[in-house]
């Protein structure tokens, strides 16, 4: 072995490009990059990007367990001499938004987000990408270490993709995490209409506790006026639909867990303007992973909220301990309306006394609206323009859920049979708010015409 050149070692191991013949894991473990020993200050492992080593493409079951991709598509592949072949095409993709809502967006292969791509560290893939849209593009491989001529940004480092064209990308994956993709050219047209998709990496060689759930969801804001079929790349500010993965509530699938399974979420933020901070509810998770990498356990925070910036992912985990249908949202109360116009007139408290009947004579079917606030418009059941949806969530199990946009809802259940949808968590006796009786109101002393004075001071009523 002494007398072998480091090419020969390299050819001997079967690892170099476009070899046939793969390895065993102790030559893997010599070649992998190892992200437990980062360069000072970075979470990239060593190594140029522009390095064409790589290991035998990494499998399902063998050597990941699949991310879960509500809504989502994942985009298929093939190994030709142990390169992972893809093929992206770049198209007008007519999409639903939610029941009621559809627009014709800019997408991958059918999908608006494009298909996530989910390799391993180590593979080496070779992304084709045809271009069958009206005006050129690039992708971008975004927060993946790559060599500079792949990084996808129009004009910078490549040329742009012509209609009709195909273009192909080849690199080695060297990191672990969740990246995204986007184009790179009229940014402001491209991603505003939907071309961007999840770029999820697993592992070669996982530490820390598994986790039995992966969730994926991208997030992204849009602009369709109700009745138009396109959205509107132009918009700045006032944006009026919301989604993860694409979706707006009541359009999420919902996340589904066992009790007592390690769930991970990946978000990423795509984005035209907005930041989305992400509330779940029900549980403290950490903040593990960012596009940037692993966070050191030492120094990974609890939190409820973890605010996702544009053109970055956060990866969060928990052990789903407590069942129920648990909100997950993004906490800036309009990302959770749904296609609402924001010059509306300030309503509240405004009495409208007999206006509506006077107006009824102009306008048949004229009411009054917004008077006591928004929360009736979800299930009015007005008429609706075309081509729109309510501005407010959908029927719940209890009474109407008066949030639409970026919300879903993680369900854990005790018992499953499948991660289909479980239906609404059914709240076992004594564990559900609900309406005060007499009795109660009596035993606790309360008025409810009366509420009680901060200067009344605690008292305690010994029986
Ligand atoms: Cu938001």
């Amino acid at each position: 072995m002494c007398t072998l050149t480091r090419r020969g070692v390299l050819a001997s191991a079967g690892i170099l490009a476009g070899s046939t013949a793969f390895v065993g894991t102790s030559a893997q473990a010599r070649e992998v990059p190892d992200a437990r020993a980062p360069r000072p200050g970075s979470a990239a492992p060593p190594g140029k990007p522009s390095s064409r080593r790589h290991l035998r493409p990494g499998i399902e079951g063998r050597d990941y367990k699949p991310v879960v991709v509500p809504n989502g598509a994942k985009l298929p592949w093939k190994i030709v001499d142990g390169v992972k072949v893809f093929h992206m095409v770049a198209e007008e993709v007519d999409h639903e938004f939610a029941p009621g809502l559809k627009a014709t967006c800019w997408g991958y292969n059918g999908h608006v987000h494009g298909p996530s791509i989910e390799v391993v560290e180590g593979d080496r893939v070779r992304i084709y990408v045809t271009n069958r849209l009206p005006a050129a593009t690039t992708v971008h491989w975004h927060g993946i270490l790559l060599p500079n001529g792949m990084d996808g940004v129009g004009g910078l480092n490549q040329k742009a993709i012509a209609p009709g064209e195909t273009f192909k990308y080849e690199f080695t994956i060297r990191q672990h995490g969740m990246g995204m993709y986007h184009s790179h050219h009229d940014e402001m047209t491209q991603i505003a209409l939907g071309m961007t998709g999840l770029f999820v990496i697993h592992p070669r060689r996982p530490r820390g506790p598994a986790v039995d759930r992966d969730f994926a969801l991208l997030l992204h804001e849009w602009r369709i006026d109700a009745g138009a079929r396109r959205p509107n790349p132009n918009e700045m500010t006032d944006f009026n639909v919301l989604t993860m993965n694409a979706k707006a509530f009541p359009g999420t699938q919902p996340l589904v867990v066992r009790t007592g399974q390690r769930v991970r979420i990946r978000l990423g933020n795509l984005s035209a303007m907005d930041h989305h901070p992400i509330h779940l509810h029900g549980y403290q998770f950490r903040i593990t992973e960012t596009d940037g990498g692993e966070i050191s356990e030492s120094a990974q925070r609890p939190e409820t909220t973890i605010l996702v910036p544009v053109g970055s992912t956060r990866t969060i985990e928990f052990v789903a301990d407590e069942p129920g249908d648990w909100a997950m949202h993004c906490h800036m109360t309009h990302h959770v309306m749904n296609q609402m116009s924001h010059d509306f007139p300030n309503m509240i408290g405004v009495k409208p006394g007999n206006l509506d009947a006077k107006v009824r004579k102009i306008l048949p079917g004229y009411m009054t609206m917004g008077t006591a606030g928004m929360g009736d418009m979800g299930e009015m059941n007005m008429p609706m323009p075309h081509n729109s949806i309510p501005m407010m969530g959908a029927r719940g199990k209890h009474d109407y859920i008066t949030m639409g946009g970026m919300f879903t809802v993680l369900k854990v259940r005790d018992r499953l049979t499948s991660y289909d949808d479980p239906g609404w968590y059914e709240n076992p006796p004594g564990t559900l708010a609900s309406l005060a009786s007499a009795d109660d109101l009596r035993r606790d002393e309360v008025d409810a015409s009366k509420p009680p004075r901060g200067d009344d001071g605690p008292r305690v009523r010994r029986g």
